[in-house]
């Protein structure tokens, strides 16, 4: 079955979105998602001008071969915007291919490992009262699983915490925003939040928290002794992890379990901090990890160590990426978590699927492929809008990670 053709098509229904399309002489066409948030067109500009010249006439069913071509065939290796485009192939090409077989994807991976993916949504609020009464939403409408974040007394804005609640984007203007941030501030907050959530809704429901990277490694120490009362299910992105060996001072001060890896690319980003057991879920995902082919790996080293998965599913990255991730997880042995942010009812609109939230679980459906489709005429509608996420400074105005 050979490559006929393969496009890019950059979407706007609200947000920026990139996906490839490959079509293949027997008729059969899949799609992948190449979204990468802030830098869309760096990814599309990699597919049309260096990946898709190469794709043309090969065979679709040798996901592994092209993969390996990508990536080893380019000399330059990893990195987000080669990753993400490589993602693309192989998430169409998986697509292709589950439909040649008649199957849904999952099938492929080696079937069913549970009934259903359970998910957590995003509660955020200006102070920790309103962000409680989110809590309540997402848990009224039946989530087993929420992320709470709240707005920093002192700070006019923070990550996490958005006017329109139920669809948070935060690539918020043209050109990047500037936030302020004071972590002592930060630090005194976040335990009296989830001391007021523990006190409202009990333990019942699990609790996650994003420090959005902009932690030491003993700032993260002591951010999660505090939280230890109140059992999150996870802290996230305490700590950058360029350098992998820094988590163990987190890992030596706290029992709360620790999860990182949404900007990792491929499994070298990880090898440490899972062979050595410093985390307890990896967060990478379809999109920005390499496709199904290569996050399939980084699943079973993590297997091997305890580690589960929790891949990130912000809306930034598209209903295509969600649909094969949910493949993936309903097949994959050591799952942990899956995140969903909603999309708005425009994205949903152009891309069309399958996948279904049900009382805290997201259901891949059984349609042969990944189930998600995309309306071309409808995408046409919306054109690209440059849109960057912000960036973060200290109170002296020091730059800082965001
Ligand atoms: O900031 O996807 O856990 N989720 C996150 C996201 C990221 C965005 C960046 O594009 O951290 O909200
Ligand atoms: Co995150």
């Amino acid at each position: 079955m050979k490559i006929v053709d393969a496009k890019v098509i950059v979407t706007a229904p609200g947000r920026n979105f990139v996906t490839l399309k490959i079509t293949t002489d027997e008729g059969l066409h899949g799609i992948g998602d190449a979204t990468l948030n802030g830098r869309e067109l760096a990814v599309a500009a990699y597919l049309n001008d260096h990946l898709i010249p190469c794709l043309i006439g090969r065979d679709a069913h040798q996901i592994e071969d092209i993969w390996q071509y990508l990536y080893k065939g380019a000399y330059w290796r990893g990195g987000p915007v080669t990753m993400s485009a490589i993602a693309a192939v192989d998430t169409a090409l998986w697509d292709i291919k589950a439909k040649a077989a008649g199957l849904p994807l999952y099938q492929l991976l080696g079937g069913r490992s549970r009934s259903g993916v359970m998910v957590y949504g995003h509660a955020n609020g200006r102070d920790i009262e309103e962000t409680a009464d989110e809590v309540d939403r997402f848990i009224e409408l039946g989530y087993k699983a929420v992320r709470a974040q709240c707005g920093i007394p002192g700070l006019a804005s923070t990550y996490g915490v958005s006017s329109d609640k139920l669809f948070y984007e935060p690539a918020d203007a043209d050109l990047p925003s500037e936030n302020l941030w004071s972590t002592e501030r930060y630090l005194d907050q976040v335990p009296k939040l989830f001391e007021r959530l523990r006190s409202r809704f009990g333990f019942e429901p699990h609790l996650l928290h994003d420090a959005h990277h902009r932690l030491t490694p003993i700032e993260a120490a002591r951010l999660g002794q505090s939280l230890e009362p109140y059992r999150l299910f996870w802290l996230e992105d305490s700590v950058p992890a360029e350098n992998q060996e820094a988590w163990r001072t987190i890992r030596q001060h706290t029992v709360t379990p620790l999860a990182v890896g949404e900007i990792f690319n491929t499994v070298w980003q990880c090898r440490t901090l899972i062979e050595q057991e410093l985390i307890d879920y990896v967060r990478t995902t379809v999109v920005h990890a390499g496709g199904i082919t290569h996050l399939r790996r980084i699943a079973t080293l993590a297997d091997l160590h305890h580690v589960r998965t929790g891949c990130h599913g912000a809306t930034d990255l598209s209903p295509v990426c969600m649909g094969a991730a949910l493949h993936f997880d309903i097949w994959v042995p050591n799952f942990g978590i899956q995140e969903y942010m909603r999309h708005t009812p425009e994205t949903d609109a152009v891309f069309p699927h399958d996948y279904r939230f049900d009382s805290g679980y997201l259901l891949p459906g059984e349609t042969p492929g990944h189930g998600v489709d995309i309306d071309e005429s409808l995408a046409a509608k919306y054109p690209y809008q440059r849109a960057y996420l912000p960036v973060n400074r200290l109170l002296d105005g020091t730059l800082t990670s965001w």
